[in-house]
């Protein structure tokens, strides 16, 4: 006589079977892809050659025109921490405080335990990594402990593996850490940081400029490294620190060894870049390479780490069974705090792509970000037109490989695996941008933009010289017009109305 634990164990089999399948079912074939999602970091809508820029960018072109192109993806905020943390939670990070940009010794943002992006993958049975700038803080309550074990981190997220600029290579401490400690430390030589008094006997950007190679415009003006002042200060630690040339090449070595050890496992590796962050010191191998001065050189630079990247992947014979996803955090600075004469050496280079505005704006430029996914299953040289928020990645991923997402925490996270993989063009009815100010307008699938009236400046007060988009009056922009000139409020009142409510029915969502 069959029992009733026999009958379990058949159900639980069964249901294992079913599950497995039907992941298996939505990816085509019998084994799960690779996933890599290349991160890059204040790249703009109009910065690839692919959609205009005037610096060549085969290899990203090529994700780009063999893959599939959106026309209009969205980072959920116009900087970087916002923008990473709703990325991996799936929930918009404005629903509470914190979260802005952070500094470089804040405490984890992300809870212990809780859901992300890279948890569904390693449920789904997947290694998982991330390889770059992290800025969602370390550490517990007090912070990164940058002389021992440094926990919360990544690690207690959903990674298996991390090698981390922690912050911002802008913001001290310069160096790595791998896993949950700093990389190369000597513990003869411990690591200081704060973010409010100087401490040690380092020279500072303020105190010492003669001794500077790259100059600051406005803020960075506190510990020099490597001849740039850094936002913050250090002392110690000497043995571990990067030098700033060097940081592309050494992610893109780490993420091959990652690549090359998984053997029987599929990955997920989160490639969140330096390029093109400030500084923008390339190596010397690109310096003076693209004719726009350093920013260029950087986005030359960005060029090949995605080349070598994917050559790697083809070289270990995983490149067929990969998707890969491009984009970026938040929209294109010019000068945001260092003299690398990135306006004057612009040219007709047009990084926002014809949109208004620019990082830490509520224009479409602050958010409306490149987002290309290439590799298997994914249609070969399409453009989708829906509107795709990355806040969606966590719930499509969840989908595609049967993982249930938990609703309490991933509240803004909606399921559009069918437009990520361009099977249909029906996507998400409305998405929310954050701007600095914490400023949320919101944009809608018919087309539609409003930014709530709001007291800010109408230009980024501390030095880029970028349109925040802040009025006191209502702004209402159809999205054909691309440099958001025309304001319709007054005449369409009824989808002001409208796109406001909407808004406002997000924000009040539980
Ligand atoms: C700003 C920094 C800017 C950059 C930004 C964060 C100053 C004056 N400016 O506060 O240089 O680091 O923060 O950029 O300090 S993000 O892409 O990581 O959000
Ligand atoms: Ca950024």
């Amino acid at each position: 006589m069959i029992q009733y634990k026999h009958l379990t164990l058949i159900f639980f089999c069964l249901t294992s079977l079913l599950l497995c399948n039907s992941a298996k079912a939505q990816f085509g074939t019998d084994s799960l892809p690779n996933v890599v999602l290349i991160y890059t970091d204040d790249l703009g809508y109009g910065d690839l050659s692919f959609s205009g820029g005037k610096i060549p960018t085969p290899n990203i072109d090529r994700l780009f025109e063999q893959g599939l192109s959106f026309s209009q993806a969205y980072s959920t905020a116009a900087t970087c921490t916002p923008s990473r943390y709703s990325l991996l939670t799936g929930e918009y990070a404005w629903r509470a405080k914190g979260r802005g940009v952070a500094p470089g010794n804040a405490s984890a943002l992300i809870k212990s335990g809780r859901q992300t992006l890279a948890s569904i993958f390693r449920e789904a049975g997947y290694r998982t990594a991330v390889i770059g700038k992290w800025h969602l803080g370390l550490g517990g309550e007090k912070g990164p402990d940058w002389n021992g074990v440094i926990t919360p981190g990544p690690l207690d997220i959903g990674f298996d593996e991390a090698f981390l600029i922690p912050a911002t290579g802008d913001r001290v401490p310069t160096v790595f850490v791998k896993d949950n400690r700093v990389l190369e430390l000597d513990p003869n030589d411990p690591i200081a940081v704060s973010y409010g008094k100087k401490i040690g006997d380092w020279p500072t950007g303020k105190e010492n400029p003669e001794l500077l190679t790259t100059k600051y415009s406005h803020g960075h003006d506190q510990t020099i490294v490597n001849g740039i002042s850094r936002i913050g200060y250090m002392t110690g630690g000497k043995a571990a620190l990067w030098r700033d040339e060097d940081i592309s090449d050494r992610l893109v070595e780490e993420s091959k060894k990652f690549i090359s050890a998984s053997k029987d496992q599929p990955f997920f590796l989160y490639f969140s870049t330096h390029d093109i962050h400030v500084p923008r010191i390339a190596h010397e191998r690109y310096q003076g390479k693209s004719g726009f001065g350093p920013r260029g050189d950087v986005i030359v630079q960005l060029d090949e780490a995605v080349g070598m990247l994917l050559e790697h992947l083809e070289k270990e014979g995983k490149l067929s069974n990969s998707i890969v996803i491009f984009s970026s955090d938040n929209g294109p600075v010019w000068d945001d705090g260092y003299v690398d004469q990135a306006f004057e050496l612009i040219g007709d280079h047009d990084a926002a792509g014809g949109l208004r505005g620019g990082k830490y704006s509520a224009f479409e430029a602050g958010t409306r970000v490149p987002f290309a996914v290439f590799g298997r299953g994914i249609p070969e040289g399409k453009t989708q037109d829906a509107i795709f928020s990355q806040i969606d990645l966590l719930s499509s991923f969840a989908s595609a490989l049967n993982q249930k997402v938990d609703s309490k925490s991933a509240t803004d996270s909606e399921d559009h695996h069918q437009v990520l993989f361009g099977k249909t063009d029906e996507g998400r009815d409305g998405l929310v941008q954050e701007a600095i100010r914490g400023v949320l307008s919101y944009v809608s699938a018919d087309g539609f933009k409003y930014i709530p009236p709001s007291e800010g400046e109408a230009i980024v007060p501390w030095g880029p010289k970028i349109e925040t988009g802040f009025t006191k009056k209502p702004q209402l922009y159809s999205l054909m017009d691309k440099k958001e000139s025309i304001n319709l409020s007054d005449k369409m009142p009824k989808k002001r109305d409208e796109l406001a409510r909407k808004l406002q029915t997000v924000i009040d969502k539980k």
